[in-house]
């Protein structure tokens, strides 16, 4: 969704006790044939070729902070639709766009209240249909952002449902009367602290909101909705969208009896409420309906979806692909981004858990709600060479990875540094110890100009103090930059076909430190070597045991000083060092 990731996994996680586990129980009788089914699905698609996205390389952009074009300190469309050149030379084939759309910015976009326009301070329609016309003639997608749990409370269609009890609409969000005088109909809490229900004094009733009261949540359980909703998605397949990003899809839908939800052991949130186990406004299985129905329109248009999808366990996850792949093509699994920290170990898990199944795995770093990896992985020393080895970790794997705008040139979080300063609700709801997600939402750093040529005037959220040093023209000319090493990875990711479609073997499973696979590929090699400590590593790989022969290693792209071709038996890591080479 929006909204504090951090705030809303722990929140979510915590809802996923042993009900979540009776749940799951419940489900895994459609999972069983579910490898079949995407064997099968896997077939039918090679004789057709692969689907687009399955080898494209995605980027998120937030479009208040990329790039101003009329200089009132707001990044905007055509401001993004100047810089498709850059992406195109960084080898980006689609771009998620961050909520768009008109917006009273109570959530900085995530509260829509209008699904078919453009907000005026980003631009208008007709700057959407050159994006998305300039994005094709260079072959990158545009994904737009679709908030399908709520709208805005200034959405026409909430104002028509407010206005009576009577109004057609009414049953378009989620009305009810009170328990008795002035006590909200059930126990539910918002993410944001207080009751999840806000009391309209005009008809007596209360609407539901899980986040922000002026986000009222959507009734999926009405079909209009849904065919509202389905028609949104039309118009903008039909305006040539290649795709959507689906905003907090586990909260689709509620029990309608409303049942209190049950208290965790008499703990307290940050909010001050009782923490609860979201069993019954959380992951209700019909939303897997309505996904698999949506994915029907999307298939009419060969696009894709990308799902919000916080889940703590592969069985989860799973659910949302479809039992016969007809759900999600790219559900994020956000257990990968969960990490946290670089630890071999821990990584070699969970690309095992992805690849112990045939979905498309989607791996993200850091996002729009989330800490930059420069600042979360970084250790202070080496933190430049940190940013090449994660890069060169998912952008070697199978499956699909979403950048977000900003990582390529090792852009930092620039957290506020007082509580005045703090712009996002959460921030100043959570201050000091959430400082908000404004650090993440820095102008991109184009050069060393003042505000990082982001703006002439003085910007929304100020540019972080490393701009001069790290910004996309200044790193263009070095060729040892960050910026460099990641167009070089891009391009060998989509050149070679190992690094495309080669099966993933792990290799030396029991190295503490270094984290080293070979992508196979019709009898070809290409080997990734990962130094995940700080200090030298020499390894020897355990190439006979997979029943991989070979003599040497080619490198093909290294982020330290290293010889052309190497010794197998003895592969030098530097620190933090990434190493990709052509067995042979
Ligand atoms: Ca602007
Ligand atoms: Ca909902």
């Amino acid at each position: 969704m929006f909204g504090g990731a951090n705030l809303a996994a722990d929140k979510i996680f915590s809802g996923l006790g042993a009900n979540g586990i009776v749940m799951r129980r419940q489900l895994l009788g459609v999972l069983f044939s579910f490898s079949v089914c995407l064997n099968l699905a896997a077939v039918a698609q090679e004789k057709a070729g692969p689907p687009w996205w399955q080898h494209a390389v995605f980027y998120e952009i937030y479009p208040r902070s990329f790039a101003d074009s009329n200089n009132d300190g707001l990044g905007d469309i055509k401001g993004i639709t100047s810089k498709l050149d850059y992406l195109h030379w960084l080898g980006i084939d689609a771009i998620w766009l961050t909520p768009m759309f008109p917006s009273p910015q109570v959530d900085f976009g995530y509260d829509v209240s209008d699904y078919e326009n453009v907000d005026p301070h980003y631009g208008t329609l007709a700057d959407m249909d050159q994006l998305i016309a300039e994005g094709k003639k260079r072959g990158i997608r545009i994904i737009l952002d679709f908030v399908v749990n709520h709208t805005s409370d200034q959405h026409p269609w909430f104002i028509e449902s407010r206005s009576s009890k009577t109004n057609p609409k009414r049953d378009w969000y989620i009305w009810r009367d009170g328990k008795s005088a002035g006590q909200p109909p059930n126990n539910w809490t918002s993410l944001f602290g207080g009751p999840a229900w806000q009391l309209d004094p005009a008809a007596n009733q209360w609407y539901y909101h899980y986040f922000y009261a002026a986000q009222p949540d959507l009734n999926w359980r009405n079909p209009e909705v849904e065919t509202a909703m389905f028609d949104v998605a039309r118009w903008w397949y039909r305006r040539g969208a290649a795709g959507f990003r689906l905003d907090a899809v586990t909260n689709l839908f509620e029990d309608p009896e409303l049942t209190d939800n049950p208290l965790v052991d008499h703990q307290i949130n940050a909010y001050g409420d009782p923490v609860q186990q979201e069993i019954h406004n959380l992951e209700l299985p019909e939303l897997h309906g309505v996904l698999q129905r949506l994915r029907k329109v999307s298939d009419e248009y060969d696009g894709v979806l990308i799902g919000e999808t916080w889940t703590d366990t592969l069985d989860q996850l799973k659910l949302y692909y479809g039992q016969y792949g007809n759900e999600l093509q790219l559900p994020i699994d956000f257990r990968f981004f969960a990490v946290g920290k670089i630890s071999a170990p821990e990584f070699r898990k969970q690309i095992a858990d992805a690849e112990s199944f045939e979905g498309q795995p989607v791996y993200v770093f850091s996002n729009h709600d989330e800490p930059r990896q420069y600042t979360k992985y970084g250790d202070g020393q080496h933190n430049d060479q940190i940013a090449k080895l994660l890069a060169s970790l998912y952008l070697t794997l199978r499956g699909t990875p979403i950048m977000y705008y900003g990582e390529e040139i090792g852009m930092e979080n620039n957290d506020p540094k007082t509580k005045e300063d703090v712009q996002d609700p959460i921030g100043k709801l959570g201050w000091p110890k959430d400082k908000g997600r404004d650090g993440e939402r820095t102008p991109m750093q184009w050069n060393a100009q003042p505000n990082a040529g982001f703006s002439q005037v003085k910007p929304w959220n100020p540019v972080d103090a490393l701009y001069k040093q790290y910004n996309v023209e200044a790193e263009r000319r070095d060729p040892d930059s960050i910026l460099n090493y990641y167009r070089n990875l891009l391009s060998l990711r989509h050149t070679n076909p190992a690094l495309l479609d080669g099966k993933y073997v792990a290799l030396n499973q029991d190295d503490p430190n270094v984290l080293a696979y070979v992508r196979s590929y019709a009898g070809k090699y290409v080997l990734i070597v990962l130094n995940m400590s700080g200090s030298h590593q020499a390894i020897k790989l355990d190439l006979p045991s997979k029943d991989i022969s070979a003599k040497s290693s080619k490198v093909l792209l290294a982020s330290f000083k290293t010889p052309k071709r190497g010794n197998i038996n003895k592969i030098d890591l530097e620190p933090f060092g990434a190493y990709i080479a052509q067995l042979e």
